[in-house]
């Protein structure tokens, strides 16, 4: 094929179609679907986001997400689960439990829902205010029951720890402590991930940004995903394109996944 004298009687089609099936053999993409925080909770419980500034509703992410699992042969499924204990530190009606740093933008005394505030500690902890949701073994932490649970799956949990909020499904939010996903995608030998589920501009964002810095070749599914703030959704998405990840919608996943 590389013989340079006869370089113009060389096939290119048939050129094509081999260098094409020799690439697919030599770095066979093997890939995981990350499905996140699809609960209760979020769709129809305590933080329900149709309630927050996109107005969004968190049902449709099960029709594109159920249709993607029934119908593409992922190497993993995982699925991550917000699992908070009762005292977590993102709880509003917690905040009389800790004492605020006096950096916090907003007084003890003050603090609203969706505020943004610093609580004491080494260091200090920025921390947004969440309605009580997601409490272990309750309702609104169950996965949404029209949700498609796929044996062999794999489930995450995060935000466990009293003290730290973890949005992503890889790290806490302080970078403090894995929850051991990067570890079990790497075991698998998986190169690529594809992200979708609830809240786009949070839980999704954060695992796709860190899904990249574990060096995941990393694609955000647009259309299974639902979140709280447009303007977020969009800054997700242009971070997310920018630190060399995807977005697509999830009608290309099986151009994609062989
Ligand atoms: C989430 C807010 C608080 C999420 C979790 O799953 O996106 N959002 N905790
Ligand atoms: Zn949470």
């Amino acid at each position: 094929i590389f013989d340079t004298k006869n370089d113009d009687k060389i096939d290119r089609g048939e050129f094509t179609y081999l260098w094409n099936n020799w690439i697919k053999l030599i770095v066979r993409p093997i890939s995981a679907i990350l499905v996140i925080d699809v609960q209760n909770d979020f769709i129809c419980g305590t933080l329900d986001i149709r309630n927050c500034p996109a107005k969004q509703n968190a049902l449709e992410v099960l029709a594109p997400i159920n249709h993607l699992l029934e119908t593409i042969e992922f190497d993993a499924v995982f699925y991550s689960y917000d699992w908070h204990p009762s005292d977590h530190v993102s709880f509003i009606d917690n905040v009389h439990l800790r004492k605020f740093h006096e950096s916090s933008p907003v007084p003890q005394d003050e603090a609203q829902l969706y505020d943004t505030v610093v609580f004491e500690g080494d260091p200090p902890v920025e921390q947004k205010l969440w309605p009580r949701h997601c409490v272990q073994n309750t309702w609104g932490s169950e996965l949404h029951e029209d949700l498609k649970v796929l044996e062999n799956s794999v489930k995450i949990y995060k935000g466990t720890n009293p003290e730290v909020d973890s949005y992503s499904a890889f790290w806490d939010n302080s970078k403090q402590t894995d929850t051991k996903l990067a570890a079990q995608l790497r075991l698998r030998g998986i190169t690529d991930v594809y992200v979708c589920g609830i809240a786009y501009d949070v839980c999704v964002g954060a695992t796709a940004i860190d899904a990249i810095s574990s060096g995941f070749r990393t694609i955000l599914l647009d259309d299974c995903c639902r979140g709280v703030d447009l303007l977020n959704i969009e800054k997700t998405k242009e971070t997310v394109i920018k630190n060399h990840g995807v977005v697509v919608n999830s009608d290309r996943v099986k151009d994609m996944v062989e």
